[in-house]
């Protein structure tokens, strides 16, 4: 199977975690492209959507599916989103697609998180993949330096703005053994408006799309 073979497996997969007359909570990326898609399929027997970024919002649309402010609800049952990698312990590294901002926000509000990937985003050590830091602009630069003490190697994401106005730094050279740890040192310097690990508060619910089909961990 080909790698899009397997984000759409997932992807459908999840349609099994989405309660019936809920609200659910959108992920940003390839992969959630398709459960946005599969989401379509069934969305009348949902009230719709709080979307992780403007780009899903576009999708959620497209499709007709009813898009929520998250300040207008109380309760989110479950958040599907993809992840650049995640480990045994279902910590992850997020923000590729440059949305970590609220897909954290949305990930905090919800009930189950239930995230989906292909077999190559599943790893033993985080830090392969470049962690992405979102930044006030003003920032960037003391923010890189004190990403270098941290033992990180940070890039510019040149060219980015995120959805909040925000730029990224891309942390390059990290072996993150403890993943909650790091999280935390990188939350404290100022300047930071959110990290791409997302270990303090894990994925419930691991759907991984494999060549045996798809696997879930919990
Ligand atoms: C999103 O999923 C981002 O946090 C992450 O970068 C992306 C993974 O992208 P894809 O599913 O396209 O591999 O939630």
């Amino acid at each position: 199977m080909t790698q899009n073979e397997l984000k759409e497996a997932v992807g459908r997969a999840a349609i099994a975690y989405v309660p019936d007359d809920c609200i659910v909570g959108v992920g940003t990326g390839s992969t959630a492209n398709y459960f946005i898609d599969a989401l379509a399929e069934i969305k009348g027997r949902i009230q719709g959507a709080v979307s992780s970024s403007e780009a899903s919002i576009a999708r959620l649309k497209k499709h007709n599916i009813p898009v929520f402010d998250l300040n207008a609800i109380d309760r989110l049952p479950v958040y599907v989103d993809g992840a650049d990698e995640i480990n045994h312990q279902l910590q992850m590294i997020k923000g590729g697609g440059a949305a970590l901002t609220r897909e954290k926000i949305v990930s905090a509000v919800a009930e189950q998180f239930v995230c989906i990937a292909d077999a190559s985003k599943y790893v033993g050590v985080l830090g392969n993949f470049p962690l992405p830091v979102e930044v006030i602009p003003m920032a960037r630069s003391y923010v890189a330096r004190e990403l270098v003490k941290l033992g990180g190697h940070p890039a510019y994401r040149e060219g980015v703005v995120t959805d909040n106005g925000n730029v990224i730094l891309d942390v390059h050279g990290l072996r993150i053994a403890e993943p909650a740890k790091l999280e935390a040192e990188i939350n404290q310097i100022v300047g930071v408006v959110t990290n791409g690990l997302f270990a303090r508060r894990r994925a419930d619910v691991l759907l991984l799309g494999t060549e045996d089909g798809v696997k879930t961990y919990k």
